[in-house]
């Protein structure tokens, strides 16, 4: 990093750089949360990993929606991205039936305003994939907002263009990866608009830590599904009646490892390239 190098925003494993006043750098740490406490001990090539596979399906979706990204750094963590104004919504697609929205049906019976069928279980899978937009809280959590409160974000018009960019972006990822062993249950993107009005795809796009990843091979409904690259670290910790919050517990090596081999295992069934070639040159991802 130069010494002219702004620090724009940090979440609570990334980081991001003004390059100038076009241009973002976007680096993903080895860092990982888990019960959203940041852990001490990091997952080596984590971020590379994520930013990898953040490029690979920028490339591939490039025809469907513009996307933020300019360039891979040769560092393999980092991207040159294009400077949008964001919209001030998360936009969260779910195809089953987990987390806040499992919560939310059980309640309610719908999820964000969609009603579904009676009877469905955790982790089943929705009748058709939903668009369930949330508020950016800047502390914790993200809040499901209503269409109606969303509208008010950023217009009618515009939410159906992203309602409808959403829905065609995750259709197009989860079956790409249902096909590779990789069931993605949801997702959330966060989308800008750029100088011409244009709306593109920014921040990162797809990877387990924006989406979650459930391994089709395990699925099995009526239960909580087991995740695809932070179980060991789950289960570990499960281990030590730790009360999850701040600090959280070193990991010992064995986990370390087993989790870094599902992070890079699910680069390379997505990616279809050895992640060592990745290491070699990122570039490999855009091509
Ligand atoms: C932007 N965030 C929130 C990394 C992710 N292309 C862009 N242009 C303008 N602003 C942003 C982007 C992007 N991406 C996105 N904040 C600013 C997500 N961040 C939080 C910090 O870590």
């Amino acid at each position: 990093m130069s010494e002219t190098t702004t620090h724009v925003g940090s979440g609570k494993v990334r980081e991001l750089y003004a390059l100038d006043d076009d241009r973002l750098l976007l680096m993903a740490s080895d860092r990982i949360s888990t019960f959203d406490v940041v852990l001490p001990t990091e997952i080596p090539d984590k971020g590379r990993v994520l930013t990898g596979l953040s490029a690979f399906w920028f490339a591939r979706t490039r025809d469907l929606v513009e996307n933020h990204l300019l360039e891979i750094r040769p560092d393999g963590r980092s991207l040159e991205c294009r400077r949008l104004e964001m919209l001030p919504i998360e936009c969260v697609v779910r195809g089953y039936l987990a987390g806040s929205g499992w919560k939310d049906y059980r309640a309610s019976g719908e999820v964000c305003g969609h009603p579904l069928p009676e009877g469905l279980s955790e982790s089943d899978r929705l009748p058709e994939p939903i668009f369930t937009p949330a508020t950016k809280a800047a502390t914790g959590h993200d809040e499901n907002i209503t269409r109606e409160q969303a509208a008010e974000l950023v217009g009618a018009d515009r939410l159906r263009e992203v309602e409808a960019t959403s829905l065609t972006l995750y259709g197009f990822a989860a079956a790409y990866a249902a096909e590779r062993g990789i069931l993605i249950a949801d997702t959330k993107f966060e989308l800008g608009i750029d100088r011409t009005g244009r709306l593109v795809l920014a921040d990162e796009a797809f990877t387990p830590d924006s989406s979650r990843f459930w391994p089709a091979d395990q699925y099995e409904p009526g239960r909580p599904q087991p995740s695809y690259d932070k179980q060991f670290v789950r289960d570990y910790c499960e281990t030590l009646g730790w009360d999850k919050t701040d600090p959280g517990p070193e990991l010992p090596e064995e986990v370390v490892a087993g989790t870094r081999a599902r992070y890079v295992e699910a680069f390379e069934l997505l990616a279809e390239i050895p992640f060592d070639r990745y290491l070699d040159d990122p570039e490999v991802v855009l091509r």
